[in-house]
């Protein structure tokens, strides 16, 4: 791990853009940082760079305020223009080291590992800050994912030292098994952003973590 801001057990929510206009994308997720998350990713995939700069600045000075850390997903350029916390990096997106030398030593930087443990083990020897594992459910947030069982998280949890992520159609109400097998952040979209009360939404993940 090259940076020095520590990563908590907990929840880690995920923006909505697709489906939530500018207005909402803030109130909404100011709602959920008064509830407790510990990493916000800026998920965005519209290219509307203008309106990509406007939330992502304005969803650090939110995540400032409440203590959570801020990371953009996919897009190195916008992480350092912004100087965000760090950034998410996927199997298409551009490699750690490139990452990395853009961003500095004491960047945040996620790895997607979908369902397999080497590419965890090698981010971890790279330095990454965490490794995500995913789809553990059906999930309308994004194609083509491939299947992870909770397994996966107990045999990174035993073979590295990393913070684990898992993703991918969590809700409060499955997420129990994830948490058994030694899940430090569960990571939503759809069943924070797309719920009637994103902010007890929070509240529940919270619960379960905390006391499952
Ligand atoms: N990576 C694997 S599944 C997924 C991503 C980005 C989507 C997660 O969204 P949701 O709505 O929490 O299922
Ligand atoms: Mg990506």
């Amino acid at each position: 791990m090259s940076g020095n801001k520590k990563i908590s057990r907990g929840l880690y929510a995920i923006t909505d853009c697709e489906n939530t206009p500018t207005d909402k994308l803030l109130s909404v997720t100011e709602s959920i940082l008064e509830a407790g998350v510990i990493i916000l990713q800026y998920r965005d995939k519209s290219g509307d760079q203008s309106r990509r700069e406007y939330e992502a600045t304005e969803l650090q000075k939110l995540c400032q305020r409440h203590d959570c850390l801020f990371v953009i997903n996919d897009d190195v350029r916008l992480a350092k223009s912004i100087n965000s916390d760090g950034v998410h990096l996927g199997s298409g997106d551009c490699d750690y080291e490139t990452a990395r030398n853009a961003l500095g030593a004491e960047a945040i930087i996620g790895v997607s590992c979908y369902n397999r443990i080497a590419p965890a083990i090698d981010a971890e020897a790279k330095g990454a800050d965490y490794v995500a594992f995913g789809s553990f459910h059906p999930t309308t947030s994004k194609q083509n994912t491939v299947a992870a069982e909770p397994k996966i998280i107990k045999e990174a949890k035993e073979k590295i030292s990393l913070p684990v992520v898992a993703i991918g159609g969590i809700t409060p109400a499955n997420c129990a098994p994830l948490i058994e097998h030694g899940v430090d952040l569960l990571a939503a979209i759809s069943s924070i952003y797309q719920a009637e009360d994103p902010c007890s939404a929070a509240l529940e993940f919270n619960r379960l973590i905390y006391t499952t």
